[in-house]
């Protein structure tokens, strides 16, 4: 019981754990997606954190920088963030809703996900 716990508060401290290759594997899904943020929004940070601990390389875009804000009102269709951008082989996603995205990132990426 004790040990658990003890895992449980490790965990929230310490990024996912994966081997090497199982690392890679995550790596290559995550080269299709892309978090367009702001760097004070409490919302991005709640993401980022969810990021942080599933251990991803995920692409941050600052809408305040370069071409990311008008980017994301012209192809996402609003400036709101977070929005995570998922290029899916035929087409591109714009997911707008914090709950949504640490959702999602946790299904995939997760400690119980498949890959
Ligand atoms: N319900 C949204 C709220 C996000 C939100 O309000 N983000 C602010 C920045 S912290 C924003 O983009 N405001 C501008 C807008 O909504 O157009 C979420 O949970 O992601």
């Amino acid at each position: 019981m004790t040990g658990q716990v003890f895992n449980w508060l490790r965990g929230l401290f310490r990024p996912l754990h994966r081997s090497s290759q199982h690392q890679q594997q995550v790596d290559a899904e995550t080269q299709h997606l892309a978090l367009y943020h702001l760097p004070l929004c409490s919302y991005c940070l709640y993401v980022r954190r969810t990021i942080w601990r599933l251990n991803l390389n995920i692409e941050q875009r600052n809408i305040l920088e370069g071409q990311w804000g008008n980017e994301l009102r012209s192809e996402g269709g609003k400036t709101q963030t977070p929005c995570l951008q998922i290029r899916h082989p035929d087409r591109t996603e714009w997911m707008y809703e914090s709950a949504e995205i640490t959702q999602y990132l946790k299904q995939r990426f997760g400690a119980n996900s498949k890959i």
